[in-house]
């Protein structure tokens, strides 16, 4: 089989560029490992940045999320037991964010590609890629038993952190940069009402909590805990009971409680590896870049660099022009790096660190402090939240990163 693009993953990167690429009329495959009904239910992420949503409404895939998504103007910063709101929409001249599930932007663009007849192959196994420095590389693949080779102009490497596209890169080309947190986040599904009309992150002495939502009936709230803990040991009790304690207020706000039909635990880390591309493979999404949960930047982010293959491909093959594609990575990494800087800076600001002196405590509550009482620090947050734009190539072509 032959194609333009061969695309590896079909999560919101490899879906989202098969999309566009359809809407640019260019070809492309996606192979996805799982199938399609395990990539449609697996609950992940959950705010979607005003730029996201402007892009999944002009592409013609606004439609569900417009009913069912629900707008946030701002977010609350809750420490010593008191809430600050942070007015994202007027610190960002009318930006917004919005609360869609992960999964539900999977299901709108699965539904997208197979009305537009696209060629999306769940359950394939043994991906590999071939001769990616050549002007033909390849991707072979196991499908219902049966052996493939997809030829292609272009790989799209959409297929996560453990997926095989960044190891096709020899390690002597790509840098990759890595940091743990000694922070996990245990995350619940809970049938219980709205707890709040926007999102509450909270610097707690027992530690971090975030209330979220996904429906009017149906709340997705984190607490953190130990990384190397084991959800075994957290029974929706014991759940209960720390998320009140994190999130209750010197004014009396109580959280409501109900069944938890949900729960796990996730590790944290930050990750990127430079560099975005090499021959013919690009590199988009987790892939390349991990952040940790707190900016809830990771989607955005696929999102993002999906933007950018997508024109940069647009612009080769039906205007002959290749600035782009040739600045994939640096255009991309600048972005990712302030997210990066972000994610990181949330969640140092917002987590409880054991090991950490009085002093060291005394600085993270002061640098709250500064974000909900100085319009300087709160627009610094409101912007990064609401999401930086992509910065294409400058009139003289130099990217500087
Ligand atoms: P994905 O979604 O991991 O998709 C990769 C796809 O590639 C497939 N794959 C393979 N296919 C074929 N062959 C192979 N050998 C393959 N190996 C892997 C996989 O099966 C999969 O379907 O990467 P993508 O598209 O880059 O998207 C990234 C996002 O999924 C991720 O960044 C976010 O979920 C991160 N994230 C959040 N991001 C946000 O923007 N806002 C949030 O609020 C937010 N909250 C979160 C999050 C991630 C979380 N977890 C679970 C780490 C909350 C949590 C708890
Ligand atoms: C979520 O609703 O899953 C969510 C919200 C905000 C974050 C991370 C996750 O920062």
């Amino acid at each position: 089989m032959r194609t333009q693009v061969g695309i590896i993953g079909a999560g919101p990167a490899g879906l989202m560029l098969s999309h566009l690429l359809y809407l640019h009329g260019i070809d492309s495959v996606v192979l996805e490992r799982k199938s399609k009904d395990a990539i449609e239910n697996t609950i992940r992420a959950g705010v979607l940045e005003q730029g996201t949503v402007d892009l999944l409404s002009a592409t013609g895939l606004g439609e569900r999320m417009k009913r069912e998504g629900i707008i946030h103007d701002g977010i609350e910063l809750q420490f010593h037991n008191k809430r600050h709101r942070i007015n994202i929409n007027e610190l960002t001249n009318g930006k917004r964010i919005m609360l869609y599930a992960q999964h539900e932007v999977i299901r709108d663009l699965v539904k997208a590609r197979m009305e537009a007849s696209g060629n999306l192959f769940f359950s394939v196994s043994d991906v590999e890629l071939h001769n990616v420095t050549s002007n033909s590389p390849s991707i072979t693949y196991t499908h219902k038993g049966e052996k493939n080779e997809l030829i292609c102009d272009f790989i799209a490497g959409c297929d996560g952190y453990h997926g095989p596209s960044r190891q096709a890169i020899p390690e002597d080309v790509r840098v990759e940069m890595e940091h743990e947190y000694p922070f996990g986040w245990l995350g619940i599904m809970t049938e219980t009402p709205l707890a709040h009309p926007e999102l509450i992150y909270t610097n707690h002495e027992r530690g971090f909590a975030l209330l979220s939502t996904r429906t009017p009936e149906l709340q997705r709230h984190y607490i953190q805990v130990d990384p190397n803990d084991d959800i075994k040991n957290w029974s929706d009790d014991r759940i209960w009971t720390e998320l009140h304690l994190r999130t209750e207020t010197v004014d009396g706000w109580r959280l409501v409680d109900g069944p938890i039909i949900q729960k796990n635990i996730v590790a944290m880390r930050s990750f990127i590896c430079e560099t975005m591309r090499y021959g013919q493979l690009f590199l988009a999404g987790d892939a390349a870049h991990i952040v940790p949960p707190t900016g809830a930047k990771g989607l955005n982010l696929a999102i993002g660099d999906i933007q950018v293959l997508a024109r940069g491909l647009k612009e080769l093959y039906n205007e002959g022009k290749g600035d782009i594609l040739a600045h994939y990575s640096d255009i991309c990494l600048r972005r990712v790096w302030k997210a990066l800087r972000f994610s990181n800076w949330m969640t140092m600001m917002l987590h409880r660190n054991k090991n950490h002196s009085p002093f060291e405590y005394g600085i993270q509550i002061a640098e709250l402090d500064y974000v909900v009482s100085s319009k300087a620090g709160s627009t610094s947050l409101a912007e990064n939240y609401a999401g930086l734009p992509i910065e294409w190539l400058n009139e003289s072509q130099i990217i500087v990163h």
